[in-house]
């Protein structure tokens, strides 16, 4: 039953909770649940089209949910491109900094995602090419933000009918470390260097000796290691694309050891100069530790696909992060030779993280976050909004 609130707004109860929306969105499903939020489908009378509303779950009860819904705001603010998600509308039924509970995020609906479609079909190389190409673009205009995804996966890669993609990050469920254990989707498109890490292999808690140098080298060097830190999502990337090619998932680990030994059966042993670029003495030892054994050949394990496109996995699937391609780069590569407007391939306006490292109390974090709410303006056609 609709209730009457705020002018403009109505009351509406979904799954025993009270949503307080705007008149001009309609028919409100719930379309996904977590931890974190709820998120339903509706209909927007002012543009004609399905949109998804994503509910914060209580967003102020903690400094760190807080924190994380100032984020996730500031993100979806700043996307502006067609293969990003990005916001249409955020709004909250209040009117006051001091009364302010809820808020909610608006955004185009996509019908599916890449997890599902590649659950119901095999996708022709043309498709493949389509998709990856458009994964690429996305990734290179988070990247151009500075900005890392860190779980970039199939579920995380929503598609429309007209096999449009967009990258989001559902995140409406905890991730904690027992979500990456065990035989999970969560952990197979992790990359090495991340699984290591998890390992507790390079938390020494003291600084490496890489990071203890000063001038023109600590900068060269800190530029190399967020290149390096970008390079997660190209593995990612690189497992999503051979997934696609596959039909079925390139490194299906049972727990995190089983899945460094899946990937280097393909990737094979590392050479000596990326071990001593671990930092820690437990991975070199475990590394070193290995059987050794040769790269595989990717033609032969993915022989049905194009050599083209092989080259792009070759490229993306390498063991040490340093040298894997930039999003930037693969989208040179003859693959995507059809495809290539300059002007899809854009980068993002700088978007300031400082307030991802700091520590404010909760009311400031609500403060900040009803300022954003309040300067929000509705993207102007189509492509900004990355409809
Ligand atoms: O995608 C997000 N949040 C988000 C995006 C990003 C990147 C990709 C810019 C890095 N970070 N974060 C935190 N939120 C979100 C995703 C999916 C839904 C709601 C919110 S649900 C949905 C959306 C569209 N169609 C159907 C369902």
């Amino acid at each position: 039953m609709a209730v009457r609130s705020r002018t403009g707004y109505y009351q509406q109860e979904v799954n025993r909770t009270a949503w307080e929306v705007p008149e001009r969105y309609r028919d409100l499903k719930q379309v996904g649940t977590g931890a974190y939020g709820t998120v339903c489908s509706a209909w927007d009378r002012r543009m004609g089209t399905q949109v998804a509303i994503k509910k914060l779950h209580r967003p102020f009860q903690s400094k760190l949910f807080a924190k994380r819904a100032y984020r996730e705001l500031r993100l979806l603010k700043h996307m502006k491109h067609e293969n990003v998600i990005g916001l249409m509308d955020v709004f909250t039924a209040e009117i006051a900094l001091d009364r302010l509970r809820d808020f909610y995020l608006v955004m185009p609906f996509m019908g599916t995602d890449l997890g599902k479609l590649m659950k119901l079909e095999r996708l022709s190389e043309d498709r493949v090419q389509f998709l990856v190409y458009q994964m690429l673009k996305g990734l290179k205009y988070i990247h151009s933000a500075g900005i890392i995804h860190r779980d970039l996966k199939p579920g995380n890669l929503a598609i429309n009918p007209d096999c449009e993609l967009k990258i989001l990050d559902f995140g409406l469920a905890r991730q904690a470390d027992a979500e990456m254990t065990g035989y999970v989707v969560t952990r197979w498109y992790r990359a090495p260097e991340v699984i290591l890490n998890w390992m507790h292999y390079t938390q020494t808690g003291k600084p490496s000796s890489r990071f203890v140098s000063s001038g023109v080298e600590e900068k060269a060097k800190r530029k190399l290691t967020f290149f390096s830190l970008l390079a997660v999502d190209i593995w990612s990337a690189g497992c999503i694309m051979a997934e696609m090619v596959l039909g079925k998932p390139l490194f299906k680990g049972s727990d995190h050891l089983d899945q460094l030994r899946e990937i280097m059966k393909i990737t094979g042993t590392p050479a000596a100069d990326f071990v001593v670029k671990l930092h820690s003495q437990d991975a070199k030892n475990y590394i070193r530790s290995l059987p050794k054994v040769p790269k595989k050949d990717l033609h032969s394990l993915f022989s049905k696909a194009s050599s083209n496109a092989v080259c792009v996995l070759e490229k993306m699937l390498l063991l040490d992060p340093e040298r894997r391609v930039s999003a930037s780069e693969t989208l040179d590569l003859p693959f995507f030779s059809e495809y290539g407007e300059a002007e899809e391939e854009s980068e993002a306006l700088p978007y300031d993280q400082t307030m991802d490292n700091t520590d404010l109390p909760l009311d400031q974090w609500k403060r900040h976050t009803f300022t954003e709410i309040l300067t929000f303006r509705p993207p102007r056609d189509s492509k900004e909004t990355s409809l």
